[in-house]
Formats: C-alpha cells, sequence, structure tokens
C-alpha cells in the first residue's frame, strides 16, 4: 500500500557472482559483518509514539480498506499486516483503527533511523521504510584489533542455539557485531522510542533473513554453520530477500517451486532465462550465497506521490487529483532544495483483468524557470506544473471517449544540487533544517 515502496526485495546484483563459502568460523577474517534493521510494526510505532495513549490498546493502521499494519497488542488478537478492515474487526472488534494513508510521518520517522545508524557507520543501505542494512565489519575488526578479549559473549539470541552455550570466542567478530547491534537498536530505543529487530550474519540475504527469526524487539544471530538450516528452513522460493515477484514467476514458469528445487537446477538451462551471472546471482541466493555489498543509499533521486481511488472518469477531477498531488509534491521538493527537471505522470486505467500492472507513463522536462520557482517556493509554480501535467494526461488519454482512471501518480526526477544550479541545497541527511528527513526513498528492487 505505500505509494513507492517494495518490501521484499533489494538488488544483490551488484556483488560478486563467485560463490562465497558458507563454512567457516572464526578464523575467516575476510568474512563480513552485516548488520540488518526492521523496525517492529511501523507505522503504528511512529502512531503510538505520536500518541502513546494508543500504547496499550489494539491499533490497526489503515489505508483504504487495508489494514497495513497493526500493533503487537492487536497481533495478539489474530490481526495480521495487510488484512482487510473487515475481517480485522471481526478477529478484534476493539481495534482502534488511525488513517494512515499520508506518509509524511512515517517518511520523516524513516529517515531519522537511517540517520542515527549513520552517524555511527556511513555504511548505510535503506530497503523499504524502515529497514536498513549496515556494514560493520571494518569497526568490528578495528575493535578486536584494539582490544582483544577473550571473554566474548553474544548479545540477543544465535539461531537454533541456546545463546549462552555458544562458545562465543570461536566467532569473535559475530559476537562483536551483536554488541553494536544491540548498542544500536538501544539507541533507536532512547532516541527516538522505537524498537526494532536485528540480525547478525555474514551478508545481506543471511542478515534480513535471520533478523526476523525472534519479534519483535530481539535480535539474532546466525552463525555460518547454521547457514544450511534456515535456507531450509523457507517455504517457497519468494521467502528468500531478492527474489520479487517478477523472477519469482519465472521461476515458477520454469517448474521452480522449491528452494531445493533452485539450488538443484541446471545453471545452464537458468541462465537461458536470466543470463548467466544473474542466473548463478539466483541459484547462489537458494543457497545462502549472497556477496552484494552495502551500498550507501544517500539521498532519493526522485520524490513522488500518489493516490489511487475508484473512478476518476472526467478532466475536471483529473485536474482536481493533480492539485492536490502536486501541492504535497512541491512542499516536500521545496523542503529538499534541490530542482527538479523532469516530470513524469503516471496513471493506470481501470482493468478488470489486470489490476497492478496496467501503469502508464509520459514525462517531459520541466522549463527552468519553473524548476527555479520550485526551488523558491513561488506560488506560481503549482498552476504552471498543473498544466505541464495536463498536457501529459492528455498525451496519455483520449478524452473525447469515455475513460476510467483508478491511480494517478506525478514524480520529479533529475533533481539538480548546487554543484548543478546556482540554487543552494540543504544538505541530505546533515543539515540542521527540520526539514531534512522529509524524503521519500526509492523504490528498491530489480
Ligand atoms: N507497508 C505497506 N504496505 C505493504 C507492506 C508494508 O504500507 N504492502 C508498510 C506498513 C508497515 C511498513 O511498511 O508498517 C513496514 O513493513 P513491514 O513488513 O516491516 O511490517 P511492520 O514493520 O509493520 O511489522 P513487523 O513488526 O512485522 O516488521
Ligand atoms: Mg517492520
Ligand atoms: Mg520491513
Amino acid at each position: 500500500m505505500d505509494e513507492d515502496e517494495d518490501d521484499a526485495d533489494w538488488d544483490t546484483s551488484s556483488g560478486s557472482s563467485a560463490p562465497a563459502s558458507t563454512g567457516g568460523g572464526c578464523s575467516d577474517g575476510s568474512r563480513r559483518v552485516v548488520l540488518h534493521f526492521d523496525l517492529d510494526c511501523f507505522y503504528a510505532q511512529v502512531e503510538m509514539v505520536r500518541n502513546p495513549a494508543l500504547r496499550d490498546v489494539p491499533l490497526g493502521v489503515q489505508q483504504k480498506y487495508i489494514v497495513v499494519t497493526c500493533n503487537y497488542v492487536a497481533r495478539e488478537y489474530g490481526v495480521t499486516k495487510l488484512m482487510s478492515v473487515t475481517a480485522a474487526k471481526e478477529k478484534c472488534p476493539q481495534l482502534v483503527l488511525v488513517k494512515g494513508e499520508d506518509l509524511t510521518h512515517y517518511r520523516e520517522t524513516s529517515y531519522k533511523v537511517t540517520e542515527l545508524l549513520m552517524s555511527y557507520c556511513p555504511l548505510v543501505e535503506r530497503l523499504g521504510f524502515d529497514e536498513n542494512f549496515m556494514d560493520i565489519t571494518e569497526i568490528v575488526n578495528g575493535k578486536i584489533r584494539e582490544a582483544p578479549v577473550t571473554d566474548y559473549c553474544f548479545s540477543g539470541h544465535v539461531y537454533n542455539c541456546q545463546a549462552a552455550g555458544v562458545r562465543a570466542s570461536e566467532y569473535p567478530r559475530l559476537a562483536v557485531g551483536s554488541q553494536i547491534a544491540a548498542e544500536l537498536r538501544g539507541a533507536l530505543h532512547s532516541r527516538l522510542g522505537l524498537t526494532s529487530c536485528a540480525g547478525i550474519a555474514s551478508s545481506k540475504l543471511l542478515a534480513k533473513l535471520v533478523s526476523g527469526a525472534h519479534k519483535p524487539n530481539q535480535q539474532t544471530t546466525l552463525l555460518p554453520k547454521y547457514t544450511g538450516d534456515i535456507i531450509g528452513s523457507l517455504t517457497g522460493l519468494r521467502q528468500i530477500p531478492g527474489i520479487g515477484y517478477r523472477t519469482g514467476e519465472k521461476l515458477k514458469a520454469l517448474g521452480l517451486l522449491a528452494v531445493r528445487d533452485l539450488q538443484v537446477f541446471h545453471l545452464a538451462a537458468l541462465a537461458k532465462e536470466f543470463g548467466e551471472a544473474n542466473a548463478q546471482r539466483i541459484q547462489n541466493l537458494a543457497h545462502g550465497i549472497d556477496e552484494s555489498p552495502v551500498t550507501p543509499s544517500g539521498p532519493p533521486q526522485s520524490l513522488s506521490d500518489e493516490d489511487s481511488f475508484k473512478e476518476i472518469s472526467t478532466v475536471t477531477e483529473t485536474v482536481k487529483k493533480l492539485e492536490d498531488l502536486l501541492t504535497s509534491l512541491l512542499e516536500r521538493m521545496h523542503k529538499d532544495g534541490r530542482q527538479p527537471s523532469t516530470f513524469r505522470l503516471t496513471i493506470r486505467r481501470f482493468s478488470s483483468t489486470d489490476r497492478w500492472f496496467s501503469r502508464e507513463s509520459r514525462q517531459c522536462p520541466i522549463p527552468i524557470h519553473i524548476g527555479q520557482k520550485v526551488i523558491s517556493g513561488s506560488s506560481e509554480a503549482l498552476p504552471q506544473l498543473v498544466s505541464i501535467g495536463i498536457k501529459l494526461f492528455h498525451k496519455l488519454i483520449d478524452t473525447s471517449a469515455p475513460f476510467h482512471l483508478t491511480l494517478m501518480n506525478v514524480c520529479f526526477s533529475n533533481l539538480l544540487s548546487r554543484r548543478d544550479t546556482k540554487g543552494s541545497i540543504k544538505s541530505f541527511f546533515t543539515a540542521k533544517s527540520p526539514s531534512r528527513q522529509d524524503k521519500k526513498p526509492e523504490p528498491q528492487g530489480f
């Protein structure tokens, strides 16, 4: 239900396709230490921080007719994420619902979390709104070099083990990683009031897989020798992070459903469908191997806003919707401080068969004088951009015939910073302006 988020995938394509060792332990100094953080019931937590009276009641966050998430009190009643409001009310009649269509607070909190993690170590990669990867290999190595200790211990759970029974000195780097994860989760809680889960492992894939092993507000470390176990616990290919909807569909068409199917499938046949490097990467994922680096996210490369609705079928309604969307987008763009140079309009026509994938877009350059008005916050920017939007709309839709839209998205891209324009840019993440978190992450995925 996010306007631009995909909660499942990240790009694992930039790593080497060479298989990494999945065995071994303490002596492997080259093994990375990667953390994955996932905030608990994120939208619901943001609402609980804003209004503490909601903390102890069953709480759901509603977008349209769906409860996109709910707090853990509501989960005890059987309410689940992405349940219909009707079904959720049946499970828990006293469920308190708050509207979650305005993402402003979620977005702001999301960037505060990334910013806090980045203040500890710059190697932070965002995934969706409520997840971050962090590569702390260097910090861990430094700690071990500077102050060797003998009495290592794990903080939190160790996957498949009783943490107290594990000889942490055999895994000093993961043990130190778990201490750092605990420290950072503590900071998120004390500074932002947010609880989270964390996974500690040697890759993004494994850290993400293990972070949800104990929920909420807990953390889990994966020892290399349990890689096979955690991969074996997955009940389908789509549960492998990095295998999104489209890849999953292609694999299904090849007859592959279970993780084991993919592990043993002939690589050459897989390469015919995906290309050699991609095929190797996908098969590696099924073996728990992921060499993709943590890539610092930096500022978003575009800002967009969208709404879905039952029906828009007149030009007047279209103009009104464009005005609404552009008003909020312009405010965010103004706070961002960069100058947009491309405007894209996306619509979805009603289709009874192809509900999710029938989006169509047109884009055009934004004249410099209008881009400058966006930065300066001039009220003239809105009507001028609405007029550009309507021109794009007419390229998409023949209004002399009946039409039926169910979604509209407006997007500014090619954002020019101070290096490129004379205007000023407020530094992302570090500016003192209260607007500094008011950005939207780019969609993640393949
Ligand atoms: N979200 C959404 N639409 C989706 C998936 C997620 O709007 N299809 C939003 C609501 C969630 C947030 O993204 O609060 C983060 O998604 P998660 O899957 O991490 O779910 P939660 O953080 O809510 O719960 P959990 O405690 O299980 O992580
Ligand atoms: Mg979450
Ligand atoms: Mg999440």
